[in-house]
């Protein structure tokens, strides 16, 4: 599934789900296509969509259509935002599409993302991740380069949860920032500083998929957080080095639009 195309090309792989397509989750990907499911949101299952995207690797993007007629059963979280979708069976009713998905039983966890590929419905992000790393050649050159990956996504895992918890109002607040970031920080600038051969990695001196995570994770700190890099080098490195793939630019470009286009783009998920 990998395409041919050079690596100056900029190629954005993923085909958005299109108006028709409602429920298509409940049938087998079209033509082997792999098909990742995820909501109308970054969230977990961007760095998948990062990584397609650099590898030129072809996928149906596929969207839950949002609803917005869910009330929200959380409004000391949602506040902020009146009307806000809720998705989740903890915050309210949920996104009706979701609630069917949870129950056709295609997910094992019923959760989401949820990769088809090869056959396989996988689910958990960092196993999604690490099987198409292996595909992709973004696993790491050796055993202990793909060890070295884990500790780093490991890692990315803890500040992922830090996140989402320490999330008021849609931004990350200010006790993360001051009490939890600094000492994840330091940590993750110690592992490029001892995994990397090279600045703008996190293991060795090539990318690896923890590279697309780490660039995901730093780029929405910043955007609640300005500067918040700015201790960090090596960090900052990893995040600029991502950033200016040509086939990620791409992608970067265009998923504004891609969010829009289905409507009741989810912003607040990480
Ligand atoms: N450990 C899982 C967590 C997946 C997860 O929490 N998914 C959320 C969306 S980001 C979900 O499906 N929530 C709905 C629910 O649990 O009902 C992973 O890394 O994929």
């Amino acid at each position: 599934m990998t395409t041919s195309r050079s690596n100056d090309e900029a190629a954005v792989a993923a085909t958005p789900r299109a108006d028709d397509d409602d429920e298509r989750w409940a049938m087998p990907p079209a033509n082997g296509m792999p098909r990742l499911t995820y909501f109308n949101a970054r969230g977990r299952a961007e760095v998948i969509r990062i990584m397609c995207a650099e590898s030129g690797f072809e996928y149906e993007d596929y969207r839950f259509r949002p609803n917005m007629e869910n009330e929200c059963r959380a409004p000391e979280v949602h506040s902020a935002r009146p009307g806000v979708q809720c998705l989740c069976q903890t915050h309210g009713p949920g996104n009706d599409e979701f609630v069917r998905f949870r129950a056709a039983g295609k997910s094992i966890t019923g959760q989401v993302p949820l990769m088809e590929v090869d056959g396989l419905n996988l689910v958990q992000t960092s196993a999604i991740c690490r099987y198409l790393a292996q595909k992709l050649k973004l696993a790491g050159e050796t055993p202990a380069e793909s060890a070295y990956a884990d500790v780093v996504a490991a890692t990315l895992d803890d500040l992922y949860i830090y996140m989402v918890q320490s999330m008021v109002n849609r931004r990350v607040d200010a006790n993360f920032y001051v009490d939890q970031w600094p000492k994840v920080g330091a940590t993750l600038e110690k592992m490029a500083g001892t995994y990397a051969a090279a600045p703008g990695f996190f293991v060795g001196a090539k990318l690896t998929w923890v590279d697309f995570y780490g660039f995901h994770m730093f780029t929405r700190l910043e955007e609640g957080w300005p500067g918040a890099l700015d201790d960090y080098p090596a960090l900052k490195a990893i995040a600029t080095n991502v950033a200016n793939r040509p086939r990620v630019r791409a992608w970067l470009e265009t998923r504004v639009q891609r969010e829009k286009e289905l409507g009741n783009y989810i912003d607040w998920l990480l």
